[in-house]
């Protein structure tokens, strides 16, 4: 930082991939106003305006002490003419109007209420919303033809837009856990996504399974599955193959962030019980007043298969956030011509695939500083 007319000037590295973020944000009246507008453009299908909105945050995260001036802003990446109104306005007047109108309005309100639906995603929620349908009662009313899992969706929608705590995140890996030791002895089992990130809740939880011997980890997802199914732990599963073929699907392709392993995404059942076993509740037993009282809830959770060779590459590309992953990308094609994906990564100029077995690896074939997941909090 350097004085400039008595106000801290900042100075941030543009790609999200070389800067530290930490759970740590000064800045979060910004930041959480400009990642409202980068929502509402997501659930819009304006991806390009959502990504925007989204980078700018990301700087905000990043500087060390909250922005009470204009001026401090000047020279940093990724602030565009739009997100840089939305700042003055709150420095200026307290609140954004165009994010406080956006909160009010019927549309944002809806797609929310409808998404929040597991499995129901923008494109449907906008269908339904022209067809005049703004809430769950009148989605109800209307008698929609609802998949799988969209009908789970809805019957848990309290339990699944209740964020997850750490202590649950646990408890359900100790059933990971256990699951994965009875089918296949010897795979090993880590929590990814925003909880790998030090997060203290998440909308769901990840984990990425593997096994040290090559090849020992095929059909495994289908042996967990069943398991957990056979145990009760399991209120919806949809489970799909892994279908990833090196010499087939030729370098990995810089903008997308499907992958092909073999996954499964899941309604779990976490019971008191469960809770109880990982030591993160107190031992009480059932009593009359639990009569009535559910003593359960339902948590997204999200299962990885990987074959040790792709570990690392799978670990960096689910552990996120979002915006890391897609900066991370963004930098090997633009700046190093080079592919990463959650598969491999692949060298354009040395024609070749560029091996790694951690994480550092492959910060280091990118030429970048190592970053940990807890500061990759973008
Ligand atoms: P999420 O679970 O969606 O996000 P999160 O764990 O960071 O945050 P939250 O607390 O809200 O759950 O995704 C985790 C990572 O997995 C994210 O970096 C993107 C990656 N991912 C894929 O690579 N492919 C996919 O199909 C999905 C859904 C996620
Ligand atoms: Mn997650
Ligand atoms: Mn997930
Ligand atoms: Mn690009």
């Amino acid at each position: 930082p350097t004085n400039e007319a008595e106000v801290e000037v900042f100075s941030v590295p543009s790609y999200a991939c070389q800067r530290r973020t930490t759970l740590e944000n000064r800045n979060t009246v910004l930041t959480d106003a400009l990642s409202l507008l980068a929502e509402n453009a997501e659930l819009s299908a304006e991806e390009g305006r959502g990504v925007a909105f989204r980078r700018a945050a990301a700087v905000l995260k990043v500087l060390p002490e909250p922005v009470t001036d204009m001026t401090q802003l000047r020279g940093l990446p990724c602030l565009g003419e739009h997100s840089l109104r939305v700042i003055k306005d709150i420095l200026e007047n307290g609140a954004s109007s165009e994010v406080e109108s956006t909160k009010q309005s019927e549309r944002f309100k809806a797609l929310k209420v409808l998404t929040g639906i597991f499995g129901v995603g923008a494109k449907t929620a906008d269908r339904w919303i022209r067809e005049g349908i703004h809430d769950l009662q009148q989605l109800k009313d209307s008698r929609p033809t609802l998949n799988r899992a969209q009908r789970a969706g809805l019957e848990h929608y309290d339990d699944i837009n209740q964020p997850v705590s750490k202590a649950e995140a646990d408890a359900i890996g100790q059933v990971v856990e256990e699951a994965v030791a009875a089918v296949l002895p010897g795979a090993q089992v880590t929590l990814i996504g925003g909880f790998r990130r030090g997060k203290l809740s998440g909308h769901d939880v990840d984990f990425l399974i593997t096994h040290p011997e090559e090849g020992r980890e095929v059909g495994l997802m289908p042996k967990i599955v069943s398991w957990l199914e056979s145990q009760g732990f399991l209120l919806y599963q949809k489970t799909t193959r892994n279908s990833y073929l090196e010499s087939e699907d030729g370098p990995a392709r810089p903008c997308s962030n499907m992958d092909r392993f073999e996954r499964c995404f899941s309604v779990f059942k976490l019971s008191e019980d469960e809770k109880r076993r990982a030591g993160q509740t107190q031992s009480r037993h059932a009593s009359a007043e639990d009569g009535g009282r559910k003593l359960w809830r339902a948590v997204r959770v999200d299962l990885v298969v990987s074959p040790i060779s792709q570990f690392a590459f799978a670990l960096l590309g689910w552990t996120g956030s979002k915006l890391f992953e897609r900066e991370l990308r963004r930098w090997a094609g633009h700046e190093k011509t080079m592919s990463l994906s959650s598969h491999a990564l692949y060298d354009g100029t040395q024609r070749t695939y560029l091996r790694a077995t951690s994480e550092e690896e492959i910060f280091a074939h990118l030429g970048l500083d190592y970053i940990p997941p807890s500061e990759r909090n973008a």
